[in-house]
């Protein structure tokens, strides 16, 4: 049928990122009754100089700031304190004085820099209720991408078009403008106003002093740009259409909008978490479009309205083309928009960024991006490395013991992130050693493995373990290189549901006690004793296929499993001490 294969190749993408995202989870931890709930509230950084050292404030402390805060910048700004001026990188000090009643908050801290666990774990337990909708991709800490294109496609077919509209239509319709209105009027949805609404980091819409924000009258209510509106009347046109005047493709976007809805309310009523979100039929379109009515709301962009937008969007609007590259564009076309750089020839593209990059651009200029919703993948072992050149060789146990105790508690700090993602818990560590002395191997590097221990100390004891050994055996010796990895994962076997769920317990219990403690536990319970061999039914081949080929034979040969094999034979990454591990991205 030409229709159904016409519209299967339109995709429905949408962008969602939660609203003053650490500072609603802030407000969850505080203490019922303490504050209204409508306070305003930031969220500061721990004080970097401290005199005596960066203050320990565990995830279930106390956390609020009495005091002292003046000279803490900001990172997280709820509405309301946007609604007073309050912008983030201001410091505390600057927060209080437009908004006295400023709750303050700082960022839990350990080991002297900020720990996100508590807000990693709330992003975890937001994306397990969006994963509902579809593939899912995490963006960041706070938001994801979703393809909810099968998903419109199953909800056109089995619900009734009325009610997806009714849903639909409390959604901002980006671009489009009422009937008969001409282009002129167009630029109110493309101004900087419009796209940063709510970003922290906008200009404030609304001044506002403490004097007046008592007010009752309602031109005077700080909040009055920074609520949920309801669409604007261009908008309410747009959705107000007869049924016969729907595309196919503007219907699949609408039902994007009616199953994105049900997302979001499932995450207030489920987790009290409010995300705004964008819609439309790629990724580049919904992320551009779902910050257009921050907070709480979210924002449909058809395809008859995408030129529309990026018309006079500035270049910088758009992903990649931000920095460096936008400006060089910017400046070598004497450009300012993203039309005028759909309008510009392809020649002259090419002319100032080359061939491949122009063809890029090109397509972005015209809203187009087939960059698809993708799962992160596991990576198969996560590690850290450094090297020690020249004067800075490690030439004494101390020296090792030292870089080791570094190197382990970061390489600690990310399994606990891949834990949280991933569900899953790292069996094998692996040493990695750099040294002229060694003979033997080509590359004067060596390994040496041994059971993963959970934790950094003893992660950092095993690993130091295994550099004495190797120092024991040696007259003299200098290590250049140091690298510990974690591999060979075994799945907790927790499901994503079951995310939300411990997130919710860790936020119940949270005010007394260690909000770590759930996933603790819950790894407790299926970790290998330090002392148990490797077995080799706990190597995954396809882990084992990864390590360099000096590890893989000598695990082989230690748990006396057959050398060669496919998995065997398969060239390993760089081998270079720094880059040789699957580096994972924080998020
Ligand atoms: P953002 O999504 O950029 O901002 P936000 O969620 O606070 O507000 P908005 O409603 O405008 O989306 O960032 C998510 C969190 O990441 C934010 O709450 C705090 C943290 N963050 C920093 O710590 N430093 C930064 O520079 C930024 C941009 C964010
Ligand atoms: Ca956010
Ligand atoms: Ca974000």
């Amino acid at each position: 049928m030409a229709s159904t294969s016409r519209a299967s190749k339109h995709r429905v993408v949408a962008h969602l990122d939660l609203d003053a995202f650490y500072c609603q989870v802030e407000r969850a931890l505080l203490p019922r009754g303490r504050h209204a709930d409508d306070a305003p509230l930031v969220v500061v950084q721990y004080n970097p100089f401290e005199r005596g050292g960066v203050r320990e404030m565990r995830a279930s402390d106390d956390r609020e700031l009495r005091d002292g805060f003046e000279n803490h910048s900001l990172i997280a700004v709820s509405y309301e304190a946007r609604a007073r001026g309050v912008k983030r990188n201001m410091r505390g000090g600057e927060a209080k004085a437009l908004a006295p009643t400023a709750v303050v908050v700082q960022v839990p801290t350990r080991r002297s820099k900020a720990d996100l666990t508590t807000y990693r774990r709330a992003g975890s337990a937001v994306a397990a209720v969006l994963a509902r909708g579809g593939t899912i991709e995490r963006a960041s800490i706070d938001e994801a991408y979703l393809d909810l294109t099968e998903r419109a496609k199953r909800t056109l077919r089995e619900t009734a078009w009325e009610e997806v509209l009714a849903t639909a239509r409390t959604s901002h319709a980006a671009g489009a403008r009422k009937p008969g209105e001409d282009g002129e009027d167009r630029g109110a949805f493309v101004s900087k106003a419009s796209l940063r609404a709510g970003s922290a980091d906008a200009p404030v819409v609304v001044g506002t002093t403490s004097a007046n924000a008592e007010s009752a009258k309602e031109e005077e209510d700080p909040m009055r740009n920074f609520r949920p509106k309801p669409p604007d009347a261009a908008s309410v046109a747009w959705w107000s259409r007869p049924e016969h005047e729907w595309r196919e493709e503007e219907k699949l976007l609408a039902a994007g909008a009616y199953i994105c809805f049900n997302l979001r309310k499932a995450c207030v009523d489920e987790l009290g978490y409010t995300l705004s979100a964008g819609i439309a039929s790629n990724k580049m379109l919904a992320k551009l479009t779902s910050g257009m009515n921050k907070p709480a709301s979210q924002t449909i962009l058809c395809p008859d309205h995408t030129s529309t937008l990026l018309n006079d969007l500035p270049i910088d609007r758009i992903r990649g083309l931000g920095a460096k590259f936008g400006r060089e564009l910017a400046e070598g076309l004497d450009v300012k928009t993203i039309g005028e750089l759909a309008r510009t020839p392809l020649r002259k593209l090419e002319e100032v960024c080359g061939e491949e990059r122009a063809q890029w651009v090109r397509k972005v200029s015209l809203g187009l991006d087939d960059d698809p919703v993708k799962e992160r993948e596991m990576p198969k072992s996560i590690g850290t490395g450094k090297t020690f050149r020249g004067a800075l060789a490690i030439r004494t146990l101390a020296g090792a013991k030292h870089w080791l105790a570094e190197l382990t508690a970061e390489l600690n700090d990310r399994c606990d992130e891949d834990e949280e993602e991933w569900g899953r818990v790292p069996k094998l560590l692996t040493l990695g050693l750099s040294s002229p002395n060694e003979r033997g191997t080509s590359s004067g590097h060596c390994s040496r493995r041994c059971p993963l221990r959970q934790g950094a100390e003893e992660m950092a004891q095993d690993a130091f373990a295994l550099v004495s050994k190797w120092a024991s055996g040696r007259a003299t010796w200098s290590i250049t290189g140091l690298s510990v990895s974690a591999s060979n994962f075994v799945s907790l076997e927790k499901d994503s549901g079951d995310v939300a769920e411990m997130f919710k317990n860790a936020r119940s219990d949270a005010r007394n006690k260690d909000s770590t403690v759930a996933v603790n536990h819950s790894r407790s319970a299926t970790v290998t004793p330090a002392a148990s061999p490797i077995k080799a039914d706990q190597i995954d081949a396809s882990v084992l296929a990864e390590l360099p080929e000096e590890i893989q034979r000598e695990i082989r040969a230690s748990m006396g499993m057959s050398t060669g094999g496919a998995a065997a034979k398969r060239k390993p990454q760089a081998n270079s001490i720094t880059n040789y591990f699957s580096k994972k991205s924080a998020w």
